[in-house]
């Protein structure tokens, strides 16, 4: 406890000296979210760290999470220093969507209307006509569908089946998932509920569909924390990464938290509701990756005019 004070310290003392704010994601360790917190930064989803990123006057954004959230911040904002604490933080989703492929599935459709998820490379985004969050899928599909366009959609297919269900949008779907979403399981699930009725269960839309059926609310990370403050219930079983804990529990403190299970039928999971990406955002990294400058987001200047145009198109949206 004292070593992590004594980080915390540093890290404030460090921020402050190079004109530099840190920006969590709500799955990163609840440590550094406070810090975040404490030190004038922000705690968020994906959409709103990328616009506090943007609008922030620091000349030195210190993203904790994933790489695309990085490189996010950095295609809205070239001329800041984007460090991370580890570049080595990345997320399936973006593994599972290379450009090369993903490239020739959109030119073998060019009569839809490219949609991608924010967690995908700036080489995928500069492919996009789109890119939105879990928060704003929704509405911008919606707005598309009124528009009479088709989506090729990419690349978690939970979130776009979920959407499709929603809206019946003409969508075309590339096949990734999250390693962390796609463990929760509908029967143990069921059993959970079974032990606790009075409890509500939160899902997000990157879970398998048959989770998102046992739902009672289904939504992004914001939204979720959301749902926690508004409703009655004592009890929450949630299905996302279990960071977001720290959220809920200022949001809701009077409540009770509880994971939604991950193994069914005595298998073992992956990742077991904790993402092994945003697990490397350390305080010791953070440390390191500001004094030292080691881990800086780059992203080759030739795709930041086209990667920013969707992201923009986004932000506009849902301003
Ligand atoms: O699963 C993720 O990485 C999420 C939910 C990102 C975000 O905040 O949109
Ligand atoms: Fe990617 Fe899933 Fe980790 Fe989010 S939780 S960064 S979607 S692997």
């Amino acid at each position: 406890a004292e070593e992590t004070e004594d980080y915390k310290r540093r890290i404030a003392a460090a921020l402050k000296a190079r004109n530099a704010v840190l920006v969590a994601h709500y799955y990163t360790d609840p440590v550094v979210q406070a810090l975040a917190e404490e030190t004038g930064g922000c705690v968020s989803d994906s959409l709103e760290m990328a616009r506090f990123g943007r609008d922030h006057p620091a000349t030195t954004l210190v993203v904790a999470g994933v790489r695309f959230m990085g490189e996010t911040s950095k295609i809205l904002s070239p001329e800041k220093r984007v460090l991370m604490p580890t570049l080595e933080a990345t997320c399936s989703l973006d593994i599972g969507c290379p450009i090369d492929e993903f490239s020739s599935f959109c030119d073998q459709h060019p009569e839809r209307t490219v949609v991608v998820y924010a967690n995908t490379s700036a080489a995928v985004k500069a492919r996009a006509d789109w890119v939105v969050t879990s928060s704003c899928a929704l509405q911008i599909v919606e707005h598309l569908m009124d528009r009479g366009e088709k989506i090729l959609w990419a690349p978690d297919q939970h979130l776009g089946n979920y959407i499709q269900t929603q809206t019946g949008a003409d969508m075309l779907m590339w096949q990734g998932s999250c390693i962390v979403h796609e463990e929760f399981k509908a029967q143990s699930l069921i059993d959970l509920k079974a032990v606790y009725p009075e409890a509500a269960v939160l899902v997000h839309p990157e879970s398998p569909a048959a989770v998102i059926e046992l739902a009672d609310v289904v939504g992004s990370t914001s939204q979720l924390i959301k749902a926690t403050e508004t409703l009655p219930n004592p009890t929450f079983i949630v299905a996302t990464d279990r960071g977001i804990f720290y959220k809920m529990q200022q949001a809701a403190p009077d409540r009770q938290l509880i994971e939604a299970p991950t193994a069914g039928n005595g298998a073992t999971c992956r990742s077991c509701a904790h993402c092994p990406w945003m697990a490397m955002n350390t305080l010791p990294r953070v440390l390191s990756s500001l004094e030292q400058g080691t881990d800086e987001i780059e992203v080759d200047s030739g795709l930041i005019p086209q990667a920013v145009r969707p992201l923009e198109r986004m932000l506009d949206f849902t301003r």
